[in-house]
């Protein structure tokens, strides 16, 4: 299995990137800066139409959307156990969670940071607003998903839901009422910090660790 990841520190990527060094498979990468848009480089987007990171070249064959990733990541080297397999209790659950993550807290975070570039500026201020709120209603969420003193989403080792749980918290880190506010999170929050890997991931992305 070949893998080379196409990322920028600290964004969609960063929770693929994690995950790949988690599992300690061999991988390549590849920076993209999307400041001065190498995201738009005609040659990136041949690989990911959208414009945007991650994609992951899998085997020759580039994939995009980084919840499909990890939950392909999750399937492709089950040994690691970083998902609940088939079959399993926890795999409803978690596939309901993940979707969630994807679908209601990620895309509210793509709003409220590219409000005025997705869209016209001027009606960014209510995209920015509803998303805000989107985005502070799932922190009580998220928390309750540890309600009952687990360590991690699902299980007694940290797998895929929470390496993408941390890059989204992460993300809001600046804004009114970050993740950390909820104690429950705050204290998740310093397990994942504790990870050897999340020091890797910190080192290889020169990411400042956060909280
Ligand atoms: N749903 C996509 C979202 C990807 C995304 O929005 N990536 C952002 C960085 S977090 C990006 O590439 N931004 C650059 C741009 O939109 O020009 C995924 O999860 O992979």
């Amino acid at each position: 299995m070949s893998y080379t990841l196409y990322y920028s520190p600290s964004t969609a990527s960063m929770a693929v990137h994690w995950t790949l060094i988690e599992l300690g498979v061999p991988f390549e990468t590849v920076p993209l800066d999307i400041a001065v848009g190498d995201q738009r480089d005609p040659a990136y987007l041949k690989l990911n139409p959208m414009g945007r990171v991650p994609t992951l070249v899998m085997d020759g064959q580039p994939y995009i959307e980084s919840t499909a990733l990890l939950m392909l990541l999750a399937e492709r080297h089950p040994e690691a156990g970083l998902a609940p397999p088939p079959g399993d209790p926890q795999r409803a659950k978690w596939l309901e969670t993940m979707v969630w993550f994807a679908n209601n807290l990620q895309s509210a975070q793509r709003d409220w940071f590219y409000a005025d570039k997705d869209g016209p500026p001027s009606g960014a201020p209510a995209v920015r607003d509803m998303a805000r709120r989107r985005i502070e209603a799932a922190w009580p969420r998220l928390a309750g998903l540890l309600a009952d003193g687990r360590a991690y989403l699902f299980g007694d080792r940290p797998g895929v839901a929470d390496f993408l749980a941390a890059m989204l918290m992460r993300w809001s880190r600046n804004m009114p009422h970050p993740a950390n506010e909820q104690p429950a999170l705050a204290a998740y929050l310093a397990r994942m910090g504790a990870l050897p890997s999340y020091e890797e991931l910190c080192r290889r992305e020169e990411l400042v660790p956060w909280p």
